[in-house]
């Protein structure tokens, strides 16, 4: 039984029958590719194998989701112990393709993928795609950076998938990003969202007015981002902007998006994965509809099954339906990793918090970055934030400035914070994943 949809809206979906499909369905889909995943890892994964005994858990009589919560959490620590291969479920020359997480904050992890895992990935985002508006046909820029990050194969899979051509730029060169951009006439482009706008203003400079340009379509994800930053990159390139979610361990980008009809969170799909949000200390299911940390178990992945994933992201899961006819439920926009987050005199806060608080007040550009210092026994933070050319203010000027954004993040987020405003350039830009806080602190 599927939901009945116009063939209009089943038009702008690229498996219609899947994205509609009603949730008792799903549900059973679920629950049978569940039962299976247990059984495979069990079999397969020593890990597995050694953390379901610990946990009672048979995986051969596996009850399937009535019994979710008795399966055990699987963590970054688990991956890095492991390394780099003992969570792999299959001999390493059945993979085809490995992608490595940077390490900034530890040790590196290594993720890999069968033939099968990659066409599933290049499907999926194939659907992301389609639900962010694009088109076959169309001129994909593709400014994720190519290699170990899984952002630019994954999106440069996915728009071939779909039949789009794609530009693989990858990320920098930013200027040769707008030219190209302008002469091939691109009609759809994805990227950090801190890296297109560090495009839009290398346009700017350049003299070249990228909503003028043909492009109407973008997909924006990696890290986290506001309202207030897709307002910005909207108008900088007169597109929509839909907000694609997802992480190396589980797939890479296209574990789940926004559609271009409601832009209210990704949808994450779950026909391969199964979400849960949990309270990060009790490790309890989070009351329906509270935020918390999102945990995702894997339904297909042939390579690397992961068993109730703890993604340290938070989020919570949006149960209403979508007005564009998916079924799949939506998650509230990523503000960031649960160990992002800041504590500064006892006051907890987001970076993006910050951010949604800062970006389009008056005079102030979207470059910002926070320090953490230490004054004597406490926290100090201040943010670093960039004047707009037109609105660069000294002395006396610049010092009520900075008390007024000062005194309106403080209402908008609790924090007392210093702010520093900074002359055009200073703040660093990025061309990947922005580096949002400067921590000097001694630890
Ligand atoms: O960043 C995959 C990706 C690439 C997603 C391009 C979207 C676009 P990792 O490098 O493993 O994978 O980093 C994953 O980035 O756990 C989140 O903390 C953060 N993140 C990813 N997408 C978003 C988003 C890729 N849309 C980590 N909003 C995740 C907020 C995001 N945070």
């Amino acid at each position: 039984m599927t939901v009945a949809i116009s063939a209009e809206a089943a038009g702008r979906m690229f498996e219609p029958a899947v994205e509609t499909m009603a949730r008792a369905e799903l549900r059973q889909l679920q629950d049978v590719r569940l039962k299976a995943m247990v059984r495979y890892a069990g079999q397969r994964v020593p890990h597995y194998r050694a953390a379901f005994a610990a946990a009672g858990v048979d995986p051969e009589s596996f009850g399937g989701l009535a019994d979710l919560r008795r399966l055990p959490f699987t963590t970054k620590s688990d991956l890095r112990d492991n390394f780099p291969y003992g969570m792999f479920a299959v001999p390493k020359g059945e993979l085809r393709r490995l992608h490595a997480s940077s390490g900034t904050t530890g040790s590196p992890t290594v993720v890999g993928y069968t033939a099968t895992d990659i066409a599933t990935w290049s499907d999926l985002m194939a659907r992301s795609m389609t639900a962010a508006g694009l088109e076959p046909g169309q001129l994909f820029h593709n400014a994720h950076g190519y290699g170990l990050f899984t952002g630019g194969l994954g999106m440069h899979y996915g728009a071939e998938r779909l039949g789009c051509v794609v530009l693989p730029i990858s990320g920098g060169s930013t200027e040769r990003q707008v030219l190209l951009m302008r002469d091939l006439a691109a009609d759809a482009m994805c990227a950090t969202p801190s890296y297109a706008l560090n495009i839009a203003e290398v346009a700017t400079r350049m003299g070249i007015d990228l909503a003028a340009l043909p492009i109407r379509r973008g997909m924006f994800g990696g890290e986290p981002w506001s309202e207030a930053m897709r307002a910005s990159i909207e108008a900088a390139f007169g597109i929509t902007a839909c907000d694609v979610y997802g992480l190396s361990e589980i797939l890479g980008p296209g574990v789940g998006c926004e559609c271009v009809e409601a832009r209210s969170g990704p949808h994450l799909w779950e026909d391969h994965f199964l979400i849960e949000v949990i309270d990060p200390k009790t490790l309890e299911a989070a009351a329906p509809g509270e935020v918390g940390e999102l945990v995702v178990t894997t339904l297909t992945k042939q390579a690397l099954p992961m068993i109730r994933y703890r993604t340290r992201d938070m989020t919570r899961i949006i149960e209403e339906p979508c007005v564009c006819g998916r079924t799949h439920r939506r998650i509230m926009r990523v503000r960031g990793r649960d160990d992002d987050m800041l504590i500064v005199r006892g006051m907890n806060v987001y970076p993006s918090q910050i951010e949604a608080a800062l970006i389009g007040l008056p005079g102030l550009a979207p470059h910002y970055q926070i320090v953490l210092a230490r004054d004597g026994a406490l926290d100090a933070l201040t943010v670093e934030v960039e004047a707009l050319p037109d609105a660069l203010a000294e002395g006396d000027a610049a010092r009520q400035k900075e008390r007024a954004v000062s005194h309106h993040l403080k209402s908008m987020t609790g924090i007392t914070c210093k702010v520093a405003l900074k002359a055009p350039g200073e703040v660093p830009r990025s061309v990947g994943k922005a580096v949002r806080v400067r921590d000097l602190r001694e630890r």
